[in-house]
C-alpha cells in the first residue's frame, strides 16, 4: 500500500535532548572531569566548554522554538549543585532555576534528568553508587533541587540509562570507576533501584505540597537494544540473545514495576517503595544487537556481542541502522500500560547525510506503533547539539545543530530544519521527505 502522508497526535511532544556535562561545559568538581584529565578519551579531547550550553542555553532555547521544537530533554549536574558534600552552590542552583524559566518563556516543555552518570568527585571517593548510603545522598540532592524547580518541570527523569553504570562502569570497567566485579555491578543495580525510590519520594512530597490533582510524570530513561540471535537454531545464540534481552533491557524496569530485585541481580527481595513507581515508559533506542557468540573470545564489553550482517548500513559509532527494531523495543515498553516517551534516538553523523533519512525511518516506526494502539506521548532527538560523546569525545557528532570549532556559533544541520517543519505541523509528507531524504521514500510511504 502507498500513502502520502505520515500524521501524528495533536499534542505529540516534539523535542531534543541533552546531558549536562556533555552539553554545558566546566562540570569541574565531577568524576568525569578528573578521569578524562587522565587521558582516557579515545580523540584525545577533554569535554572543557563543551557547546558551553551554560551560558549560551537563552539562545539555543530561542533556536529550539524558531526551529518549531516544542520541548527539550537536559539533566542537572550533581557535581555542580553539591560540589562539596552537603555545601549546596546557590550559583548552581539559581542557574537551573533561570534556565527553566526561559525554557518556559520560550514555550518549551521541560524533561528534566536528574542523574546522567557524573558523579560529585566526593561521591566517587566515597565509593560512588557502592555506598550503603548513596541513595540517600542522592536524595538529599534531589531534595534541594525539587525544593527550587517543582512546577517548572513537565517530565521527571530520574535516572538516564542505570544500567551504563552497572555494566560500563562496574562490570566491563570501561567508565569510570572503571571496576570489573560482579559484586560491584549487583550492589549498584540495587542502589540505583533505591536512588530513584528517594527521588521520587521528594518529588511526590514536593507534589503534595503543591496541591495539584494530577500525579507528576516520573520515571527513567532506559537504554534498549533489539537483541536477536543471528542464528536462531543455535542453541547458545538463542539462550544468550534472551538472557542480554532480560539483563540489559528489562531487569530494571521490571524491578520498578515488580517493588523486587530480580535475578541475577538480588534474590527477588522487596525494596520499599519501589513497586509501581513509575508513571511512564522511557525508551532511548539507537541499534539492535545480533548474537552471534563466539566461545573463543571472552567478551570484554557488551559492544562485542554485537554482530554486523555484511553490507549493513551503520552509523559514525559502528551501529547498525535497524528501524524496525525500534518498533519492536517500543512494544517492549508498552507492556507496562503505562504512555510511553522516546527519550532518545539518533545517530552520529557529521555530514548530515544520514541523519535525514534515519529520522524519518525511526519516525515511520514510532507512528506503527502508536497506530498499533501503544500509547507513544513524544520523541526527544538525540541530539539537539553536538557534544562530548563520553569516551570517544568531540569526534562523534550527534547534533542537529553543528557547533563551529573555535567560536562555538551554532548551525543548523538540514535535519534540523526537516524536525523543525515535522514538530510544526505533526506531518511527515512526501514532499518533505523528497526534499531531505528521497532515498528512504520507499521504505516510509510503502508499506
Ligand atoms: C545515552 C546517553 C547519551 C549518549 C548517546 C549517544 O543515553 O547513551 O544518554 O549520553 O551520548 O546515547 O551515544
Amino acid at each position: 500500500m502507498s500513502i502520502n502522508l505520515i500524521e501524528f497526535p495533536e499534542d505529540f511532544l516534539w523535542g531534543t535532548a541533552v546531558c549536562s556535562h556533555q552539553a554545558e561545559g566546566h562540570n569541574v568538581n565531577s568524576d568525569w572531569w578528573e578521569w578524562e584529565k587522565k587521558g582516557k578519551i579515545a580523540d584525545g579531547t577533554v569535554s572543557g566548554a563543551a557547546a558551553d550550553m551554560l551560558n549560551r542555553y537563552p539562545e539555543d532555547f530561542k533556536l529550539m522554538s524558531d526551529l518549531g521544537y516544542n520541548s527539550f530533554r537536559f539533566s542537572v549536574e550533581w557535581a555542580r549543585v553539591e560540589p562539596e558534600r552537603g555545601v549546596f552552590s546557590e550559583d548552581a542552583l539559581r542557574h537551573y532555576e533561570k534556565v527553566l524559566d526561559e525554557l518556559r518563556a520560550r514555550g518549551l516543555k521541560a524533561c528534566l534528568t536528574l542523574y546522567h552518570w557524573p558523579l560529585p568527585k566526593w561521591m566517587a571517593k566515597r565509593g560512588g553508587w557502592t555506598a550503603e548510603d548513596s541513595p540517600e545522598l542522592f536524595g538529599r540532592f534531589v531534595k534541594r533541587v525539587v525544593e527550587r524547580v517543582y512546577g517548572k518541570v513537565d517530565i521527571w527523569c530520574t535516572l538516564n540509562e542505570p544500567m551504563v553504570p552497572v555494566i560500563a562502569g562496574h562490570l566491563f570497567g570501561e567508565f569510570p570507576p572503571e571496576r570489573r566485579s560482579w559484586n560491584e555491578a549487583r550492589t549498584v543495580f540495587k542502589n540505583l533501584l533505591k536512588a530513584h525510590v528517594e527521588a521520587r519520594r521528594r518529588i511526590l512530597d514536593a507534589w503534595r505540597r503543591s496541591g495539584e490533582s494530577d500525579e507528576p510524570l516520573i520515571g527513567i530513561a532506559q537504554a534498549v537494544v533489539d537483541a536477536a540471535p543471528v542464528n536462531p537454531d543455535n542453541i547458545l545464540d538463542s539462550a544468550i540473545h534472551k538472557f542480554i534481552r532480560f539483563f540489559h533491557n528489562d531487569a530494571f524496569p521490571k524491578a520498578l514495576s515488580s517493588g523486587k530485585v530480580p535475578p541475577p541481580f538480588g534474590f527477588n527481595e522487596k525494596i520499599s517503595g519501589l513497586k509501581d513507581s513509575f508513571s511512564y515508559s522511557g525508551v532511548n533506542y539507537y541499534t539492535r544487537m545480533r548474537i552471534n557468540f563466539n566461545l573463543k573470545k571472552i567478551p570484554g564489553s557488551l559492544n562485542d556481542f554485537l554482530y554486523l550482517p555484511e553490507g549493513a548500513e551503520t552509523t559514525a559509532m559502528g551501529y547498525e541502522v535497524y528501524p524496525p527494531g525500534f518498533y519492536n523495543v517500543i512494544k517492549d515498553a508498552a507492556r507496562y500500560g503505562k504512555p510511553v516517551y522516546i527519550l532518545e534516538n539518533g545517530i552520529a553523523d557529521a555530514t548530515d547525510a544520514q541523519r535525514p533519512g534515519y529520522l524519518l525511518r525511526h519516525l515511520k516506526q514510532v507512528k506503527r506503533a502508536i497506530d498499533d494502539g501503544m500509547d507513544v506521548k513524544g520523541y526527544f532527538q538525540w541530539s539537539y547539539i553536538d557534544n562530548f560523546e563520553w569516551k570517544l569525545g568531540f569526534e562523534k557528532k550527534f547534533g542537529l545543530v553543528e557547533v563551529e570549532p573555535g567560536t562555538l556559533n551554532r548551525k543548523p544541520r538540514p535535519s534540523a530544519y526537516m524536525y523543525g517543519e515535522i514538530a510544526r505541523t505533526g506531518k511527515i509528507t512526501r514532499e518533505l521527505a523528497e526534499k531531505y531524504a528521497p532515498n528512504v521514500i520507499e521504505e516510509v510511504f510503502e508499506s
